[in-house]
């Protein structure tokens, strides 16, 4: 599809006011140049995760050293991943010491779309047993969320001695509750404050920790009402064993919106998205009370399990690669995208019995993962319209330049020094494209003026 027929196809397709405007935006001379040296942390070698749905645990065979699809999928994104399990399921999902006696309810379990699954599903100890496999086998560690909506604390405290026995160093930490800023009226009453969730959340951590000696834990695992991530981060220093802030990230929601599309998820902050850049200064407002670093550990391009023709496009590949980079730069310590079963966000769809595809945001992950370890580097792009973004980052003695370009035309980009003979470059047939999303090494010519083709990403070394 060239540039014309799919603006025709946005114009038929969206409401007027979301209509991207990339398209008709040429930026010439675009130039970057670098103020200063690198600063801050280095990108953690953890910055990469999946988040998955509790309920995916009630059948003990997916996470599992069996399941060797998926362990190379998940290897292939990164050798030191995170995978939180939580989500609107873990809610409804209890813990129980005794192997299952029949046959799994599914095989796969994706995005809670409902926001309130009906029936509450089992996490056994064998489902535990085979994730510590599964883990072991990827190299990857686990953020585990405990029922804190509908379940006892005293519950808590029994799934919290198994999964710390059972998953061992794997065990990272545990949240407690899904969004619980989102509780109201739905398993709190409508009065329900961030005073009343700390009290509470005190409640239940004291149990656990009890329980569980040595244990840590992060929170809130907020939704997007910042007032609960401002309290959480004003208790944290009370208690030692609470070493990260979390919270959640959706570019645009819900599903089936029709302004959640190409153009808005290409906005540097899409009008329908839970959380407006405006608001990333309460996050390190936040981290700054605290002394405790931030963790996006769950999100994607568009809440209620993605939008068809968008979430799974190479247009979520280049929002990802560009959010991924734009997160780090901020300091925070990873991210984790939600996804799992047939999940239209989902970045790895499928099933042990059918196999596993990669969707283009696999993609975009990756390329994220090649900058980890890395730090950023001061830097100022000149000349581009919004829709191209670029990141300095300083890789032990190379330095490394993102450039994302999600406009639909090339972007020529003088560099601040010439690139070297090989880039990483992350593309496909079209925006909209579902397949045909790679990321792959490419030769290019020497020198400091280079050119990122139409809907890209390229990692230079210079
Ligand atoms: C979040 C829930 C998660 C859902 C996701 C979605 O925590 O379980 O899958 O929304 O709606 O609020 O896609």
């Amino acid at each position: 599809m060239n540039r014309r027929q799919l603006l025709n196809r946005l114009a038929a397709t969206t409401a007027a006011a979301s209509l991207p405007r990339l398209a008709l935006a040429r930026a010439p001379g675009i130039t970057l140049s670098l103020h200063g040296a690198a600063t801050g942390r280095a990108i953690p070698a953890d910055y990469v995760g999946l988040s998955y749905e509790t309920a995916q645990l009630a059948n003990p065979d997916f996470f599992a050293p069996s399941n060797r699809a998926l362990i190379a999928l998940f290897r292939e994104l990164s050798p030191t991943g995170v995978l939180r399990i939580g989500g609107g399921s873990s809610e409804y999902t209890s813990y129980s010491d005794q192997d299952p006696g029949g046959a799994p309810p599914f095989e796969i379990f994706g995005p809670d779309t409902s926001k309130t699954v009906k029936h509450g599903t089992v996490t056994t100890a064998l489902a535990l047993r085979n994730l510590r496999g599964f883990l072991e086998a990827t190299g990857w560690s686990c953020i585990w969320g405990l029922n804190f909506g509908q379940g006892s604390k005293e519950n808590a405290a029994a799934e919290a001695v198994a999964v710390q026995r059972i998953l061992g160093p794997r065990l990272i930490l545990l949240q407690i509750g899904n969004e619980p800023d989102s509780f109201r009226k739905r398993y709190r009453p409508a009065e329900w404050t961030p005073k009343d969730f700390i009290g509470e959340w005190k409640a239940f951590h004291d149990a656990i920790a009890a329980a569980a000696p040595g244990v840590k834990f992060a929170g809130p695992d907020i939704s997007n009402k910042l007032d609960y991530l401002t309290a959480f981060a004003a208790e944290a220093p009370k208690h030692p064993d609470v070493v990260m802030l979390t919270g959640h990230y959706y570019a645009m929601g819900p599903a089936g919106n029709p302004e959640a599309t190409i153009g808005q998820l290409l906005e540097p902050d899409p009008s329908t998205t839970t959380m407006h850049a405006d608001r990333f200064a309460l996050v390190q407002a936040a981290c700054g009370t605290a002394g405790l670093p931030f963790r996006l550990t769950e999100g994607n391009s568009c809440w209620n399990g993605g939008q068809p023709g968008v979430s799974d496009t190479l247009a979520s590949a280049l929002w990802c690669v560009d959010v991924m980079l734009r997160f780090a730069e901020l300091g925070w310590i990873g991210v984790n995208w939600h996804g799992g079963g047939n999940g239209h966000y989902s970045p790895i769809v499928g099933a042990p019995s059918t196999g596993f595809t990669r969707r283009p945001e696999y993609y975009g992950i990756q390329f994220a993962q090649l900058v980890t370890g890395a730090r950023f580097i001061p830097a100022a792009l000149a000349g581009a319209n919004r829709f191209v973004t670029a990141y300095a980052l300083q890789a032990g003695r190379a330095k490394r330049v993102a450039i994302v370009n999600k406009d639909l035309v090339p972007a020529t980009v003088t560099l601040p020094a010439p690139a070297g003979r090989s880039a990483m470059l992350l593309t496909g047939p079209a925006l909209d494209a579902r397949n045909g999303t790679t990321l792959r090494k490419i030769a290019i010519r020497p020198g400091r003026r280079v050119t990122v083709p139409p809907h890209s990403a390229v990692l230079y070394t210079l």
